[in-house]
């Protein structure tokens, strides 16, 4: 309890959450009778009880059919409200949010409604408690890269309405045979625009990945990364140019990309120097919001006071926030 206070108690910042990862069971219930949209479960224990997966692709089977029940702009709102106190809870002083567009287009949901939606929570939460966010609006990988340009041309018109909230660009979904390369167009579009970027990279994909999203992609930041171990270049690299990488423990764990939370390789990338942050990625399918990912890790991999608030401190250090706003955080 005592060390649960500690942490919470950190000022952090939260880098890598997917927001359509955050719908607990419940809401998915509440907001499947809301909008008579039939779900292959029975009760909320039923659809919890399906939360086993051996892989990325399992997981995300369940999370496109999870966010199927997002309609209205009221949904989106609920659902990024109900994260932002959860996060707050925590101690969380900043967030940057994924959001998937692409996720809900497809399902003839306007994007409008998704922006308003989720901004509409996150000034709210802004305006009532001060935590901050930004939104990084991400494309599918496992689509073309003429649906991740439709996406962008879609979003374009609303970026000026957006413009206290709508930062960055990310890059999602299934990892292993959609390499950088395939989006290195439409990011050098949205680098060109003035968006920050990042992308997921080293998750289940080889360290390549990571060094491709870096030299062909011109990300600042690799959301998971920990593969990157597998090759002694990539991580001086990452040392010496202080490229965070937005680690998920909680996911690692449930997605199979370690077996054992005693043997993840984050205390080792802290301790060689490189900016690692400990983030929920997807916290109501991975058994935890940030701060049970601080006290997994802490556990399990011994990490002393000083190492947690040094991972707090590089999460606010790694954020797109203003350094003004940094130093005001640290
Ligand atoms: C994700 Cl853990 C993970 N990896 C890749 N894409 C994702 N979307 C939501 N969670
Ligand atoms: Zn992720």
């Amino acid at each position: 309890a005592d060390l649960d206070d500690y942490i919470v108690a950190l000022p952090k910042a939260e880098l890598h959450l997917h927001i359509e990862g955050t719908l607990e069971p419940e809401l998915i219930f509440e907001l499947a009778q809301r909008n008579k949209v039939s779900l292959p479960y029975d009760s909320v224990q039923s659809l919890r009880d399906a939360y086993a997966f051996t892989d990325l692709q399992s997981f995300l089977n369940l999370y496109y059919a999870g966010a199927s029940v997002l309609i209205t702009e009221q949904d989106f709102y609920d659902m990024t409200m109900a994260y932002l106190k959860r996060a707050h809870a925590d101690g969380v002083c900043h967030t940057e949010i994924m959001f998937d567009p692409q996720t809900h287009t497809e399902r003839g949901v306007a994007i409008e409604t998704v922006f308003a939606g989720i901004a509409g929570a996150v000034r709210d939460m802004q305006r009532d408690t001060g935590l901050s966010s930004y939104l990084i609006m991400s494309f599918l990988r496992h689509l073309s890269e003429a649906s991740a340009f439709e996406t962008l041309e879609a979003a374009l018109p609303l970026r000026e309405a957006y413009d206290d909230v709508w930062v960055a660009i990310g890059l999602d979904s299934a990892e292993v045979g959609n390499p950088p390369e395939k989006f290195a167009r439409v990011f050098q579009r949205c680098k060109d625009l003035g968006f920050r970027l990042v992308a997921h990279a080293g998750e289940e994909g080889p360290a390549q990945y990571v060094s491709d999203a870096l030299d062909v992609l011109h990300v600042e930041r690799i959301d998971h990364g920990v593969r990157s171990e597998e090759d002694p270049a990539l991580m001086q690299r990452l040392i010496d140019e202080q490229i965070p990488l937005t680690v998920c423990p909680l996911s690692n764990l449930k997605l199979c990309v370690v077996d054992d939370m005693a043997e993840h390789n984050l205390a080792r990338f802290l301790r060689q120097g490189v900016l690692v942050t400990i983030n929920a990625d997807d916290p109501a399918y991975f058994g935890g919001y940030v701060a049970d990912n601080y006290r997994a890790v802490a556990k399990s991999l011994k990490l002393s006071r000083s190492e947690l608030a040094q991972l707090a401190d590089n999460s606010i250090v790694a954020s797109f926030l203003p350094i003004g706003r940094k130093a005001a955080l640290r």
